[in-house]
């Protein structure tokens, strides 16, 4: 339960309730689009909301190192959101048109790439973005501004060899790197319980084998992870060294589409956990409650009229964004196919 007590001032904390339900309501659309045939495949971030806004509120965004660098997972909807992405470029990307910014209709949903936020790429395969956000944590010292790297993944993924060369690279002794390490822990990896791969002990501890501070934080309640992150981030930005967080959250409609993507009965809703502790303090009412949700669903529904009235990818534009230069690429083709 979000604890009653917080020095966020009002304003901030209905804020914080909206982009969570806002965040909440795109997904289930989104969850409903793959149901009913309009999109391939889904994932992303249900239940882990009251972690993700906070985060989107405290990051540093823009573009160059002076601003902080972004390596996220797929669960990272509400940061995005919050930040200013619009719900109907989300709808895009999951409808797979042409006017989807951030894969032209080539990548799965909750698939990110925003150069002018330094959102870098999200990618499929799990983990490799804390490989990758050593190159910009190194950068970022070397540039010795107020610019800091931000990695995001999931508990199982730590497993990964990727997860143990971040830690290292950001803790060598006079080279520390400014990177705010975040795992967000729902227990799960796919359908193997954390039970069954890790060691008993917190993912956060691993921090205290190279030396980096570290904290673990209920990922439900939105006023402590604005706490612990504003903290660890003030941390990082001016000591130019790691911090670790381990966020305890939900996993409520399961996996991805893959694994049928219904409601998780049994796991706390950070919503609707907020929705009582609001209530009690009278910021909220039910009618206040029930309007904002309202008019995130008539929002993405809107939007989502609109994109399907739009493109879809050129066939030819398939290899457009990849590593293969055009030139190449046309040799790929099959002759038949450009006939
Ligand atoms: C390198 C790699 N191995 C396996 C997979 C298949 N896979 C996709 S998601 C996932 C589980 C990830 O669990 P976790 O890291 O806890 O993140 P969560 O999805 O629970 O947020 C796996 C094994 C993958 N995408 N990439």
């Amino acid at each position: 339960m979000a604890k009653k007590k917080t020095t966020l001032s009002v304003a901030l904390q209905k804020k914080i309730y909206g982009l969570m339900v806002k965040s909440r309501v795109l997904e289930e659309r989104l969850i409903k689009m793959n149901k009913s045939g309009q999109g391939f495949f889904w994932i992303g971030g249900p239940g882990e909301e009251a972690f993700n806004v906070p985060l989107g509120l405290l990051i540093k965004k823009g573009e160059g190192l002076d601003y902080d660098f972004l390596h996220f997972h797929y669960r990272q909807s509400a940061t995005l959101l919050t930040m200013g992405v619009e719900m109907i470029d989300v709808i895009r990307q999951m409808h797979n048109t042409a006017t989807d910014p951030y894969s032209k209709g080539r990548n799965f949903v909750n698939h990110y790439a925003i150069k002018e936020w330094n959102v870098v790429n999200v990618t499929t395969p799990i983990e490799v973005q804390y490989a990758l956000c050593i190159g910009t944590g190194v950068a970022q010292a070397r540039h010795k501004g107020k610019g800091i790297t931000i990695v995001t993944g999931g508990d199982a993924g730590t497993a990964e060899g990727e997860f143990q060369s971040c830690l290292l690279w950001a803790s060598r002794k006079g080279k520390e790197l400014p990177i705010l390490i975040i795992v967000t822990n729902n227990r799960w990896g796919i359908s193997t319980s954390q039970n069954e791969v890790h060691p008993k002990t917190n993912i956060a501890a691993r921090g205290a084998a190279f030396g980096i501070k570290s904290a673990i934080v209920n990922g439900n309640d939105p006023f402590e992870s604005y706490a612990v992150l504003k903290n660890a981030i003030d941390i990082v930005r001016k000591e130019r060294k790691p911090f670790l967080i381990e966020a305890m959250v939900s996993r409520l409609y399961g996996h991805s589409s893959a694994s049928g993507s219904n409601w998780v009965h049994g796991e706390t809703d950070c919503i609707s956990e907020l929705e009582t502790c609001l209530k009690k303090k009278k910021i909220l009412s039910e009618e206040n409650i029930k309007k904002i949700r309202q008019g995130y669903e008539d929002e993405a529904k809107q939007a989502l009229q609109q994109v399907l009235q739009e493109p879809k990818p050129d066939p030819y534009s398939i290899f457009d964004h990849v590593f293969v230069d055009r030139k190449d690429s046309e040799l790929l083709w099959p002759r038949w196919l450009k006939q």
